[in-house]
């Protein structure tokens, strides 16, 4: 398996040469353990570490390197062992803010496209589909938003309605990902070896769809226990699977963590675009009730923002401040 299969190009040849000291070769991240990373170089994938002096220059945990990183790696010679030496610099960071700590986690990084992976049936919730979607928007990876299962034969078009109206400018597809006729529109965001991660709750079906876009049986997948409609945690650690057809599927585990957001932080990311508007109120303090020059008002009367999202936005601000009373 080459590295160009894995997304290598021309521009990441670029940065690697202009960071990348004398003997030092180009690799990428494609698997994180708790004691060691697997990488891929062009001849073969290895296991490695990370130097004393990376890990003491980086600011933030999530600056380490991730699954889905490019590298530069110092090869094992004799007994000493692999190391990665420079993260090349990242096109996008899936990165959660990990709840009560400040400590941002890195998720996957150098991910061109996430499908947001959401079912039919109980675990449908357009709120946390928000704070999934400000999560990739906020990572510079294009969000795509996949509704599986359509074989349980919920309600198809009113649940892509309600997507449609929190997320009008991204794609939604519905498919079951037991039908792998169905899964064929996907492929557009795998051509030119391009990574695909896939993000959403445990048991809506992330591995299952790996599976079939890998072609082969990758990720263990969970029965569904009957009592919630959720599927266990099956998937432990992160990892970056290679298609022999080129291109690569992240499939992540059930994040818990974002799930436990805090509810207020969460509705403020699912308005970015109304608390961009509201940087042009003439009041700073604007309430968007019945000030004058009021930004976000106006959108709402152009048609821009929709008033029932306006109406969401002010009561979720009246709950965090209530909660931080
Ligand atoms: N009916 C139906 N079940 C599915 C579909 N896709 C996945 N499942 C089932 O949903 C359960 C959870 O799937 P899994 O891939 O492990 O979910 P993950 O936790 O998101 O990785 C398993 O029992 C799958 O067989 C689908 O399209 N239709
Ligand atoms: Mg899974
Ligand atoms: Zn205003």
């Amino acid at each position: 398996m080459s590295l160009e299969a894995l997304g290598w190009n021309g521009q990441w040849q670029a940065k690697f040469e202009l960071v990348a000291a004398n003997g030092l070769v180009p690799a990428r991240v494609v698997g994180e353990h708790r004691s060691h990373y697997r990488v891929a170089t062009e001849a073969a994938e290895v296991s490695a570490g990370t130097t004393g002096r990376l890990r003491n220059t980086v600011a933030l945990r999530s600056d380490l390197p991730g699954v889905g990183d490019f590298v530069a790696l110092n090869l094992s010679q004799g007994d000493s062992p692999s190391t990665i030496e420079v993260v090349l610099p990242r096109t996008s960071a899936l990165i959660r803010k990990a709840s009560g700590t400040s400590d941002p986690q890195l998720l996957a990084a150098n991910i061109d496209v996430v499908l947001i992976v959401t079912a039919l049936g109980g675990d449908f919730n357009l709120q946390r589909m928000k704070r999934y979607l400000a999560l990739v928007q906020q990572s510079g990876a294009t969000p795509v938003i996949v509704v599986n299962k359509s074989d349980l034969k919920n309600d198809v078009v009113g649940a892509t309605g309600q997507i449609e109206g929190i997320a009008s400018d991204v794609p939604v597809h519905v498919i079951s990902a037991r039908a792998r006729e169905t899964i064929d529109v996907l492929e557009q965001y795998l051509t030119g070896n391009r990574t695909v991660a896939l993000l959403g709750s445990s048991g809506v079906g992330k591995s299952t769809l790996t599976n079939q876009l890998l072609g082969r049986n990758a990720q263990a997948t969970q029965e569904v226990r009957g009592y919630d409609g959720r599927g266990r945690h099956t998937t432990t650690h992160r990892q970056l699977l290679v298609r022999t057809q080129g291109g690569a599927v992240v499939d992540t585990p059930g994040l818990r963590g974002l799930e436990l957001w805090n509810a207020a932080e969460a509705d403020v990311n699912g308005f970015d675009d109304i608390e961009q508007l509201a940087l042009q109120c003439r009041f700073s303090n604007c309430q968007h009730r019945t000030e004058p020059d009021c930004a976000v008002r106006s959108a709402v009367e152009r048609g821009d923002v929709d008033g029932v999202r306006l109406a969401e936005y002010i009561n979720s601000r009246i709950a965090r401040n209530r909660s931080s009373w």
